[in-house]
């Protein structure tokens, strides 16, 4: 018998950052959380699974109108033709849905006091909890009863057990409460990132069933659950996403130039390309390293921003290119030219004292302020912030420039 276990769904996650990427294929990413969960559907009908379980977060937040709803039963409703039970309970994402829609028979929403659901043909029985409120501190683990003798018992709970900072600490508990009450399975919810805590006798969370920013790498989706006699017998995982996110970072060595920049980008995407099988890659890169394209970077950066997004579009659309930043330093050490002799260290050490030196800066910011109002709101002499990036910026480019004759 099989079982497939999965958590933080967010179907409809409206993904609002991808906007701001120019030529962003926002309607295939945004429609990826539900083309993800027609894939578990998909998943449970080709193992023919007697159970799906869905811990917690299946929507993002209240329903903008009935669409979502809608949408949700329609796609469940093909469960039917192998008579799989789902068994579902609330996280803090979907606390308050719309009540106007009865679920189907075949779908059982645990209830906020905590209930145990025995499906006794089967042997087993389902504990769990929703959340209450959208804000819970306090464990939910009082409202688990404990193990039930003779069945598989499978809990299932929305909970931050890791203490993990980048989610909101809900219903904490740790790995050891949930040991306690002496289950075979405790399928969880909430942490995006998936993790198997505790094996024989299972502890796991799925991580979320599909990707929905750069942060959320990697492969993303289910488990698949066997129960062999009452005992969970194997679990593992299966990526039902459609679309992978990378959050890659290409580190550059001091000899690498702006070509051998240019080719770590595209061997970054291909590789993207070629990781994802199939999927959309969604590829966000960050360059950095001391090294001789430095002076590149500081002189024509927004060109290689856009050759790179040129080289993504030869993917076709395998590819989607987001956030490209570069933050490469230069190959010499400022430090280490600035204690040197000579004319290059001397500048950089007046550059040094006029960082140093508030009113001096400001005086010279002042004098470029003619230059300045020509180019109109980009450039602002007045304010510290910019002229301290100037600043940066001119050092940089000077002792690359300054340097590289010398070697
Ligand atoms: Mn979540």
């Amino acid at each position: 018998m099989k079982l497939v276990h999965a958590a933080d769904l967010h179907v409809d996650s409206p993904m609002l950052g991808l906007s701001r990427y120019e030529g962003a294929p926002v309607e295939r990413l945004r429609g990826a959380t539900r083309r993800a969960f027609e894939g578990l559907v998909e998943l449970c009908l080709r193992e023919r699974a007697r159970f799906l379980v869905l811990a917690g977060d299946v929507f993002d937040d209240d329903w903008r109108d009935m669409n979502t709803g809608l949408w949700f039963l329609k796609a469940l409703g093909r469960l039917r033709e192998v008579g799989t039970d789902v068994v579902l309970v609330r996280g803090n994402h979907d606390f308050q849905l719309t009540a106007a829609l009865a679920w189907p028979s075949y779908l059982h929403e645990l209830s906020k006091e905590g209930e145990s659901l025995r499906f006794e043909r089967e042997g087993v029985v389902f504990h769990g909890a929703s959340f209450p409120s959208r804000h819970v501190h306090e464990s939910l683990l009082p409202r688990y009863c404990h193990a039930l003798q003779g069945l598989c018992n499978v809990g299932v709970l929305h909970t931050n057990a890791t203490a993990s900072r980048e989610h909101g600490d809900y219903a904490p508990c740790t790995v050891e409460d949930l040991l306690d009450k002496g289950y075979d399975y405790f399928a969880l919810g909430h942490v995006h990132r998936r993790a198997v805590l505790h094996r024989a006798p299972w502890v796991v969370y799925p991580g979320n069933l599909q990707g929905r920013q750069f942060r959320e790498d990697g492969p993303k989706g289910c488990m698949l659950v066997e129960i062999d006699e009452a005992r969970v017998s194997s679990a593992r995982f299966v990526d039902t996403s459609v679309v992978r996110w990378f959050d890659r970072r290409i580190t550059l060595a001091t000899d690498d130039d702006l070509d051998a920049l240019l080719a770590r980008a595209r061997e970054e995407l291909r590789a993207a390309a070629g990781a994802s099988e199939g999927r959309l890659a969604a590829v966000r890169l960050s360059v950095e390293g001391a090294c001789a394209a430095h002076a590149a970077v500081i002189d024509r950066g927004g060109w290689i921003v856009d050759q790179i997004r040129a080289d993504a579009t030869d993917l076709d659309d395998a590819v989607f290119l987001g956030e490209v930043r570069l933050d490469t330093a230069p190959a010499a050490t400022i430090e280490a030219l600035r204690a040197a002799q000579g004319l290059v260290a001397e500048l950089l050490r007046e550059i040094e004292r006029l960082r140093a030196d508030e009113v001096d800066l400001a005086a010279h910011a002042s004098a470029l302020a003619p230059i300045a109002n020509k180019a109109g709101d980009v450039v602002d002499v007045e304010d510290p912030a910019f002229v301290a990036r100037v600043l940066d910026a001119a050092e940089a480019l000077l002792a690359q420039r300054l340097t590289e004759g010398e070697g």
